[in-house]
């Protein structure tokens, strides 16, 4: 069986779940998003890295049942968490470049799933990577503006890896820059990176955009990223992504 009719049948069968990774405010502490995460746990093939199989359902138009899915459980979750009482926060969804080229299909489901778990539209977010937003821009900020209006915010994820022009960039409607975690890696040791994330954080700043520094692994990377005036980190440091029952345990110790 290939990876992709294997892949037809998780999606029928519930072999997929959303796993979710704390993002925290380095002002405050608090817990103030979440990044969805989708996971595959295969009978036959055991845990697949969204690494392997997101670009095979690319490929085969499979993407959009997947995002669906997250979307759906995503909205169904939080909901749920708040109805239970537990700090309530955004979470945001991953959606790759394709469905944002046919995006009518992507505006629907949002609103289908809205309206579906009545939760508030601001309580759930995009990501979209950087090299994705800028490949058809015009297309892409038209897309954000559509999805703004109904609620739903955006932001540019793997920042750094791709080709931004800036301005193009100011013309994108969103709130948050996440800076790829390739840059956080050695961003103690290596005086470049930290150049590097140092002009991301400026420029964020100058367009009055949050930005979260992904794939924080120690305090070492947390203090440095303070000095530079980040406003956000997500990575292992403080959590990996957790499973639904783990986070709202999280979630409930916050309160
Ligand atoms: O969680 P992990 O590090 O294994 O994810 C690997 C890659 O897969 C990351 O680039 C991440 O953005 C992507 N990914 C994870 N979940 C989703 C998802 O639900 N949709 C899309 N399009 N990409 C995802
Ligand atoms: O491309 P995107 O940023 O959406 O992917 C996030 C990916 O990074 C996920 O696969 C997630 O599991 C992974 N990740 C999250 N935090 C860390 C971290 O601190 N270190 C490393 N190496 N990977 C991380
Ligand atoms: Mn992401
Ligand atoms: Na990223």
């Amino acid at each position: 069986l290939s990876l992709q009719n294997r892949l037809r049948r998780a999606i029928d069968h519930g072999e997929l779940s959303a796993h979710y990774q704390p993002q925290v405010d380095l002002g405050s502490g608090e817990i103030i998003g979440m990044e969805a995460l989708v996971r595959w746990n295969s009978p036959d093939l055991g845990m697949v890295s969204p690494a392997d199989f997101i670009p095979v359902a690319e490929e085969s138009g499979l993407i959009d049942g997947i995002c669906e899915f997250m979307l759906d459980v995503c909205a169904t979750q939080n909901k749920e968490w708040q109805k239970q009482g537990l700090m309530t926060i955004p979470v945001a969804v991953n959606v790759s470049g394709r469905q944002f080229q046919y995006a009518r299909r992507l505006l629907s489901a949002c609103e289908r799933i809205l309206s579906v778990t009545d939760l508030d539209s601001h309580w759930l977010e995009l990501e979209l990577t950087e090299s994705s937003a800028m490949r058809d821009a015009d297309n892409a900020i038209a897309v954000v503006n559509q999805l703004k209006e109904m609620g739903i915010g955006c932001s540019i994820d793997d920042f750094g890896t791709g080709y931004s022009s800036l301005s193009v960039l100011k013309r994108f409607p969103i709130q948050k820059l996440k800076i790829d975690r390739s840059f956080v890696m050695d961003i103690t040791t290596d005086p470049n990176d930290a150049a590097i994330v140092d002009a991301i954080v400026a420029m964020a700043k100058a367009l009055k955009l949050k930005v979260v520094a992904e794939g924080v692994e120690n305090q070492e990377h947390l203090d440095f990223l303070r000095t530079l005036g980040c406003d956000q980190i997500q990575g292992y440091f403080f959590s990996r992504p957790l499973p639904a029952e783990a986070m709202g345990q999280m979630l409930s110790e916050r309160r």
